[in-house]
């Protein structure tokens, strides 16, 4: 049965705002109406699809307000598009305040509609210990008609910060394997001054403190002492300048590549080997699932749900938090071991296909919208 689907998430760069517009777009493409309700047209929103239609919230500034009331005109956005489009699902990313908002645009449209809130990480890991927020979290959870998570960590994670009255449907992330593949980028290695015979080490975040960009900046520094390597870091965000001056005093500068935020990461990771994801939180860690989908092995941490996405010994390795040494000496072994490297390299290429296939995960989310028809 084909349904009317209302989506709201952020639409700036991140993983929550991925997740919900490839799940869109995957929605679209199986015949459901989409409606994506955000304050920005949804950075990967990049095809044009008869099922898909944008509805932008603007909010006005009057000198009254001392707040730009945004909250309030994405609710009453969300309230004209349920009426007006008969939205069957809105589906929400993130308890704050994306489900508080669609629960008072349900209550102002006066229709049947059904919240769905998918929870991705910083609303419960972060917001969760927020005095002035937990209560707007607890209600937004408890109201949806239902809740998932991004991994069993972060379940467990927001029964014991939120304790909410909710059973919590886990259903993991997932690419788009059409996308995410080895694709044949050598030329990147000489346009980027690497040589053939050095290693590629990748770090991709948005650079927040969680990431821990300076462990992967010092593990690095360990690994470039026992074999020839470059480290590629793709994204920006507000650690970047403490990353720079930490980069200086190793003396890492000719070592170290700042790439900035990239499209078409998959170039990027088809030239890699090796993913550093060492962040002290991380519900899921798309960026992980991306690299392997591109044959790239992947060392995380013992956080959150990185473990579920990286299988220690089978595409990749966990680390404990901060041990750069342990980090580092996991990596020399690997990429100096080119059998190991292979094995790890072909089982992390098939798992996304293997544990996080695309159309699994989008038909996990379709019985759930179908539970209310
Ligand atoms: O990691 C970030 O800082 C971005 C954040 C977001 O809001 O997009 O990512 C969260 O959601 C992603 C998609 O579900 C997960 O893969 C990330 O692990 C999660 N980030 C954190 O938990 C810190």
């Amino acid at each position: 049965m084909s349904l009317r689907i209302g989506i709201t998430c952020y639409p700036t760069v991140g993983g929550s705002g991925v997740i919900a517009t490839e799940l869109g777009k995957l929605l679209a493409e199986k015949g459901h109406k989409i409606h994506f309700i955000t304050s920005n047209m949804p950075f990967r929103l990049d095809v044009l699809h008869p099922n898909i239609h944008f509805h932008q919230v603007s909010v006005n500034q009057y000198s009254v307000f001392q707040y730009a009331p945004y909250d309030i005109a994405l609710a009453s956005k969300m309230a004209e598009v349920i009426k007006r489009e008969n939205l069957d699902i809105l589906h929400v990313h993130y308890a704050i305040p994306h489900a508080v908002c669609a629960i008072l645009a349900k209550q102002m449209a006066g229709t049947n509609v059904k919240i769905v809130t998918t929870l991705h990480g910083t609303d419960i890991t972060v917001l969760g210990y927020d005095s002035t927020l937990v209560e707007a979290i607890r209600f937004g959870i408890e109201k949806s008609d239902a809740v998932t998570a991004v991994s069993y960590a972060l379940k467990e994670q927001t029964a014991e910060v939120i304790a909410a009255d909710k059973e919590i449907h886990v259903i993991h992330n997932f690419i788009d394997e059409r996308v995410y593949r080895k694709v044949n980028s050598h030329h990147l290695k000489a346009e980027l001054d690497i040589e053939a015979d050095e290693k590629v080490i990748i770090h991709v975040s948005n650079f927040r403190k969680v990431k821990r960009v300076e462990d992967v900046v010092k593990s690095f520094h360990k690994i470039s002492h026992k074999l020839r390597a470059k480290l590629l870091l793709v994204g920006d965000g507000p650690e970047k300048n403490r990353i720079c001056q930490l980069i200086k005093k190793l003396n890492l500068d000719d070592k170290i590549l700042f790439l900035g935020r990239q499209d078409q990461l998959e170039k990027i990771y088809s030239i890699s080997d090796l993913m550093l994801l060492l962040s002290e939180k991380e519900s899921f860690g798309l960026v992980a699932l991306e690299a392997m989908a591109c044959g790239v092995p992947c060392i995380g941490t013992n956080i959150g749900g990185i473990p579920e996405v990286i299988m220690d010994g089978h595409n990749g390795y966990i680390c404990e938090l901060g041990n750069t040494e342990e980090i580092s000496n996991r990596a020399i072994k690997l990429l100096e071991n080119n059998e190991l490297w292979e094995q790890l390299s072909a089982n992390a290429t098939a798992t996304p296909k293997q544990y996080f296939h695309s159309q699994n995960i989008v038909t996990k989310y379709e019985e759930i919208y179908q539970s209310f028809m």
